[in-house]
């Protein structure tokens, strides 16, 4: 058994977004979400499912933060709804929805639980998607004054704050998957305005009455390794790991894009990355802290030298391949949603991201596995399998501490099951489990588990 020991004040805790949990979409005053859009017009969700009810968190959330109190976290973050709060995106503020949030942030003070706030977490309001969405920079105007107003209402209980979760997945995923008419151009575009509005709300926020928290953003970061050691997947790799990680990661803490993708992206389109955008972006570093989701690693290769002559063609045909479900490699383990179980992957981006981005504050965001979880026995769910892999990643990220990096706390997706977008309900991630007929809460072996690692800030682990 090996004994495995975090520093002190090592922050424990969950994550859940709005739109996953909250339920309640049209109540109260609140305005449509781009996702309300999504689950009632586009057809693309399993089973039809919606975001309607969800986990009823809405008016659930004394008895949810009960659980975490019970569970012993120590932190828990969450996504504000924007259009709760501004019903059409801008001007006329909902006082409900404030109260609601106000409630939930009070709540948790109230058991020591820190609340970690995002304030975007994919719920655009839809009247601005109508003008554009992350391409305009009206948006961006909105969303600024949405962010002043969060930092202004509850800076004086909230002292983390994340400006966007996963800039990649709404931008340049949902713009290759076609979810919108300006295809992938229109995708890096948008994650450019997606950067500039970060910045904007991070100096808002160091200009703000309580500025004397922490602001970062929330990545969806993971190791890009070639299929075989030849140099074609090798430079298959590198050229993954630009468009995926270094993207994303150099315009937020380093103020540059990656060149060979702007020139690539130049090449082909009509893109506009203006000197004083970059700037801006310069100017907010460096950043409090970054915020890292990993969930597995990448493996890729290609036949032919022609497949890396266009790498945004090469993009497309990669994220075609991640949805038509990525081959399984003999010998390796996968969750429910076909990712593999990648500990190793883990480490390495812990590690390089520490080294390349000047040891850079972080927090795990998100980490967790959706799983069967069809085995209840005495009233708790039997997930096994959930707490080999928490184990596997926490006994990672241990030993990247022990190696220098810089890494202060570690959040699991999820708090409890919820709305896993275009897979509806049909896939589990939570460590409580929902009854989503009856809205039961019942507890996961998982949770009884990180119960006893919050208490001993560690576990012991068979080797
Ligand atoms: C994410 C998403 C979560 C997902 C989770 C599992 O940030 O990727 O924010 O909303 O539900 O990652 O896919």
């Amino acid at each position: 058994m090996k004994e495995i020991i975090f520093p002190e004040g090592f922050i424990w805790g969950t994550t859940t977004s709005s739109y996953q949990i909250e339920g309640a979409w049209n109540e109260d005053g609140k305005g449509e979400s781009l996702w309300d859009y999504v689950c009632h017009n586009l057809g693309i969700v399993a089973n039809g499912d919606t975001g309607d009810v969800a986990c009823d968190h809405y008016h659930r959330y004394r008895e949810d933060v009960a659980l975490m109190k019970k569970m012993g976290l120590t932190a828990y973050r969450f996504s504000m709804s924007w259009p709760r709060i501004f019903p059409t995106g801008r001007g006329k503020i909902n006082p409900k929805g404030v109260e609601f949030y106000d409630n939930l942030v009070n709540e948790l003070i109230k058991y020591n639980i820190e609340p970690v706030v995002t304030l975007y977490h994919w719920d655009l309001p839809l009247p601005l998607q109508n003008i554009g969405g992350w391409t305009s920079r009206e948006v961006v105007d909105a969303y600024v004054e949405y962010a002043k107003f969060l930092f202004d209402h509850f800076g004086d209980r909230v002292k983390k704050w994340i400006t966007f979760n996963e800039p990649q997945i709404f931008t340049v995923l949902y713009y290759s998957l076609g979810f919108f008419e300006e295809g992938v151009a229109g995708g890096f575009q948008a994650s450019h305005l997606v950067n500039v509005a970060h910045a904007r709300a991070v100096q808002a926020y160091r200009k703000c009455e309580y500025s004397d928290g922490i602001i970062g953003i929330t990545l969806n970061l993971g190791t890009v390794y070639p299929k075989t050691d030849s140099d074609l997947d090798k430079q298959a790799m590198h050229i993954l790991d630009s468009l995926n990680n270094q993207w994303y990661l150099d315009p937020v803490l380093k103020g540059f894009y990656p060149n060979e993708i702007l020139t690539a992206l130049r090449q082909k389109f009509e893109i506009s990355f203006p000197e004083e955008d970059l700037s801006l972006l310069k100017s907010v570093l460096p950043l409090d802290f970054l915020g890292i989701n990993n969930y597995s690693c990448s493996r890729v290769g290609v036949s032919k030298p022609e497949d890396l002559s266009d790498i945004l063609s090469f993009l497309e045909s990669h994220v075609q391949g991640i949805m038509a479900g990525e081959e399984k490699e003999e010998g390796r383990k996968y969750s429910e949603l076909g990712w593999e179980v990648c500990p190793e992957g883990f480490y390495d981006l812990l590690i390089r991201i520490d080294k390349d981005y000047n040891h850079v504050l972080t927090y795990i965001t998100e980490n967790g596995i959706a799983c069967k979880d069809n085995k209840i026995e005495d009233g708790i769910v039997q997930d096994e399998d959930r707490i080999s892999y928490l184990q596997r990643y926490l006994e990672a990220a241990n030993r990247a501490i022990a190696n220098g990096v810089n890494l202060r706390g570690y959040f699991i997706w999820s708090f409890m099951d919820n709305f896993e977008w275009h897979h509806g309900y049909s896939k589990r991630f939570g460590l409580i489990r929902i009854d989503f007929e009856t809205q039961e809460r019942i507890w996961k072996k998982s949770a009884q588990w990180y119960r006893e690692v919050i208490n001993t800030n560690g576990f012991g682990m068979e080797t």
